[in-house]
């Protein structure tokens, strides 16, 4: 599955915390667009899609949220719980998100702007496209 976690380089000292995200460094593509999720209500389960052609670098700057991955074959549930690390999804993945805790911010940066068409959200057109793609 093209899933990665990224671990981002803490820069602390007595006042806190601050991670610097770079494109092309520790973010690995040219960031187009920067969307966030919050205010989520409690039990929503969001997502049910994948992208044809997308990469997409998840991080909850605060709270937590879990992520269930499938890539037709095999699926994974990550839970996101720190602004330290990324979670990086590129390639035809079918995701959904879900237990989003009530200070939940997700941000995702992506790879290109806002487009419709990119989506697949019918799980069986889902499935055919990664079969011709296989
Ligand atoms: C993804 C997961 C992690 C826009 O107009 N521009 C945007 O950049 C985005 C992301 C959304 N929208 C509109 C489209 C819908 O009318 O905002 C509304 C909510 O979007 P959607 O239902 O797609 O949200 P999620 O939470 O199901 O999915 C989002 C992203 O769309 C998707 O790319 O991978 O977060």
């Amino acid at each position: 599955m093209k899933i990665k976690l990224i671990d981002f380089t803490i820069m602390g000292d007595e006042r806190g915390s601050l991670i610097a995200l770079e494109e092309n460094h520790n973010v690995p593509f040219d960031v187009k667009r920067v969307y966030y999720i919050f205010g989520t209500k409690k039990d929503v389960r969001r997502g049910y899609h994948a992208h044809r052609d997308l990469k997409q670098l998840a991080i909850c700057t605060s709270g937590s949220c879990k992520f269930l991955l499938d890539d037709g074959q095999n699926k994974q549930h990550i839970e996101l719980n720190s602004p330290t690390h990324g979670l990086l999804i590129e390639g035809l993945v079918w995701r959904e998100m879900y237990d989003f805790s009530e200070d939940c911010v997700l941000m995702v940066l992506a790879d290109n702007y806002y487009t419709a068409n990119d989506y697949i959200r019918d799980y069986e057109q889902f499935l055919q496209e990664v079969a011709y793609d296989s």
